[in-house]
C-alpha cells in the first residue's frame, strides 16, 4: 500500500481516507506521481514520488521515450467519475454472478429440453462432444417447467442488461490500462478478460437478437449462442475466482472508496474526480431501476394472457387476437409455406409402426377416443401461453393402432411443412407415454385454427414448443425404417 498517499501528502503509514471524508474535487492531478499501477502499489513508493517540477519534467522526458502513458484515456486522471470504485463495481459483479449462474444453467436446460441425444433432428448442436456430458432424458412433470426456466432465462437477460452495461461502465478505465501488457501472466489476465467481456457481449446480443426474432448473424443461433456461452462460463468461472474475495471486501465496506492508488482501487478510483451529482446508491437505484423497468415490459410475454398487453418489446405484437384460437402464434401456416392442398381433404395421417402401417383420414381420427389435457406452449423465444384445453387422440393411442403396447417406444412427428428445422421432432419414449401427450385436433373447445396447426398437430406435456410440431401428417413409432 506505499503508494497509497501519492498526491496527497499523506506518509505511507496513514490509513486510506474513508468516504465520509470530504473529497478534494478541485485537487490537482498527482503530478509527480508515476500511473497508479497494482504493481507499484505494492512496492515501497520510490523516493521520485516526491511531486516537484524536476519530478515532473522527469515524468514528461519518460513520456516522451515511451514509458509513460499517451495522453488520453490511459491517463487514470482522464477518467474523473467520483462514482467508479471498488464498491460499486463489486455490487454490480455480485448481481451478475448470481443472475449469470441462473443464466448458464436455465441455458443448459434450454438444450437438455430438446432431448438432442435422441435424435440428429433434435440436435442443433451435433459436434457438441463432450460439452453435452450433463444431458439427461426431459422429464413431462412438472408439465410447466420449460415455460418457467425459459421464461426466466429470457426475462432474466433482458432485466440484466442495464446490469451489465453499468459493470462494464465501472471498469473501462482498466480497458485503457497502460502499459497494455506487463507480463505474461499480465497478458493472459487481460486474454481472459477479452473472452470475458466479448463473450458476455456476444451472448446478450445473440440471445436478445433471437428473441426479437432477427436472425440476421451468420450461422444457427443455437450453435453460436451454445458455444458462445462454454467460451463465456470458462473465462467467467476464471474471472470469479480471481475477484471474488475482493468483491466480497469490497461490499462489507461502506460505498466510500479506498484512496486513488491502493490496490483495491487502481484503474477504478479517479485520481482526480469531478464534483459528484449523484451517490453510488443513487447510481445503484438508477440501474435498478432500470431492470425492473425493463422486467415491467417484458415478463407479459412469459405468462401470457392478458399480461402479454403488457409485453411492450414483444416482437410477435401484444394481442394474439380472440376467440379459441386466440393465443400466441409462432410461425403462421402462410410463412412457412403451408397450402391448403396440404391440409385439404387429401391429408391423411400415417401412422407406421414396427412392419406396420395405418393411413388415417381426417373423420377417421376424430372418431378415436377423444382426450383432453391442459398444457402451455413455451417457445424457447421465452413468450408462453397460459395452459390451454387441447383436445384430441392419445399418442398410446395411435401407436395401439400399429400393435405397439403399454411399452410404446419413441416417437418420430413430421409436418407437412417442406423444410424448416421444426418440421419434424423425436419424443422420448416417455414423452409418448404421458396419458397428456396428444394428437391435438381441437383447443379450447374449437376445431385448431390453420396457424396453430389444423388438421393435427403435437401437444407434449412439458415439452418446448418447437416439438409441439403444427400440421403433422406422419408419426412413426420405434427405430424410424
Ligand atoms: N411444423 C411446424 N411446427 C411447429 C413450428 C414450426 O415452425 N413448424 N414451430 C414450433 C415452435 S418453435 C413453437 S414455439 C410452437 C408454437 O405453436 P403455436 O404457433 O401454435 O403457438 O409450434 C412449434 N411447431
Ligand atoms: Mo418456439
Amino acid at each position: 500500500m506505499g503508494a497509497s498517499g501519492i498526491g496527497q501528502g499523506q506518509p505511507d503509514d496513514v490509513p486510506p481516507p474513508t468516504g465520509k471524508e470530504p473529497r478534494k474535487p478541485d485537487a490537482p492531478p498527482a503530478a509527480g506521481s508515476p500511473p497508479a499501477r497494482a504493481a507499484d502499489a505494492r512496492k515501497p513508493a520510490p523516493a521520485k514520488v516526491r511531486s516537484g517540477p524536476l519530478t515532473r519534467l522527469r515524468e514528461a522526458g519518460s513520456a516522451a521515450l515511451g514509458s509513460g502513458p499517451p495522453p488520453g484515456p490511459a491517463r487514470p486522471e482522464f477518467w474523473r467519475s467520483p462514482l467508479r470504485g471498488p464498491w460499486l463495481t463489486a455490487v454490480f459483479g455480485l448481481v451478475l454472478l448470481f443472475g449469470i449462474t441462473v443464466l448458464f444453467v436455465t441455458g443448459l436446460l434450454s438444450y437438455a429440453a430438446y432431448n438432442p441425444d435422441l435424435a440428429a433432428v433434435n440436435d442443433q448442436t451435433p459436434n457438441k462432444g463432450w460439452l453435452g456430458f450433463y444431458l439427461f432424458s426431459w422429464p413431462t412433470s412438472p408439465y410447466w417447467l420449460y415455460r418457467l426456466t425459459q421464461g426466466v432465462h429470457v426475462t432474466l437477460g433482458i432485466v440484466l442488461v442495464p446490469v451489465l452495461l453499468a459493470k462494464l461502465w465501472s471498469v473501462i478505465p482498466k480497458l485503457f490500462e497502460w502499459p497494455p501488457v506487463r507480463s505474461v501472466s499480465h497478458a493472459l489476465e487481460r486474454l481472459s478478460l477479452l473472452l470475458l467481456v466479448g463473450g458476455a457481449g456476444f451472448e446478450f446480443v445473440t440471445g436478445i437478437l433471437n428473441v426479437q426474432l432477427h436472425y440476421n448473424f451468420p450461422g444457427s443461433f443455437y450453435t453460436l449462442h451454445f458455444y458462445g456461452a462454454w467460451v463465456f462460463i470458462g473465462a467467467f468461472v476464471v474471472h470469479v475466482t480471481f475477484r471474488l474475495p475482493r468483491a466480497l471486501r469490497a461490499v462489507r465496506e461502506r460505498p466510500g472508496e479506498p484512496a486513488a492508488g491502493t490496490e483495491e482501487a487502481v484503474g477504478l478510483v479517479s485520481p482526480r474526480p469531478a464534483a459528484p451529482t449523484i451517490s453510488r446508491r443513487g447510481a445503484l437505484a438508477m440501474v435498478g431501476l432500470g431492470s425492473v423497468a425493463l422486467l415491467v415490459v417484458t415478463a407479459g410475454q412469459s405468462i401470457g394472457g392478458w399480461w402479454r398487453r403488457t409485453a411492450l418489446l414483444a416482437p410477435h405484437g401484444r394481442d394474439p387476437g380472440s376467440g379459441p384460437n386466440g393465443f400466441q402464434i409462432n410461425k403462421t401456416a402462410a410463412s412457412v409455406g403451408i397450402r391448403p392442398s396440404d391440409v385439404g381433404p387429401a391429408w391423411r395421417l400415417t401412422v407406421r409402426g414396427p412392419g406396420r402401417q395405418v393411413d388415417l383420414t381426417y373423420e377417421q381420427l376424430l372418431a378415436m377416443p377423444q382426450h383432453e389435457s391442459a398444457l402451455p406452449i413455451a417457445c424457447v423465444e421465452g413468450w408462453s401461453t397460459p395452459d390451454q384445453r387441447w383436445g384430441g387422440v392419445r399418442l398410446t393411442d395411435l401407436a395401439a393402432l400399429v400393435g405397439l403396447g403399454v411399452n410404446t417406444p419413441e416417437a418420430l412427428v413430421e409436418s407437412v411443412q417442406r423444410g424448416g428445422s421444426f418440421s419434424s421432432a423425436v419424443l422420448s419414449d416417455h414423452q409418448v407415454r404421458d396419458s397428456r401427450s396428444l394428437l391435438a385436433v381441437r383447443v379450447n373447445g374449437a376445431t385448431l385454427s390453420a396457424d396453430h396447426g389444423y388438421p393435427a398437430r403435437a401437444i407434449i406435456a412439458g415439452a418446448p414448443g418447437v416439438h409441439n410440431t403444427k400440421w403433422v401428417t406422419r408419426l412413426t413409432f420405434g427405430e424410424p425404417a
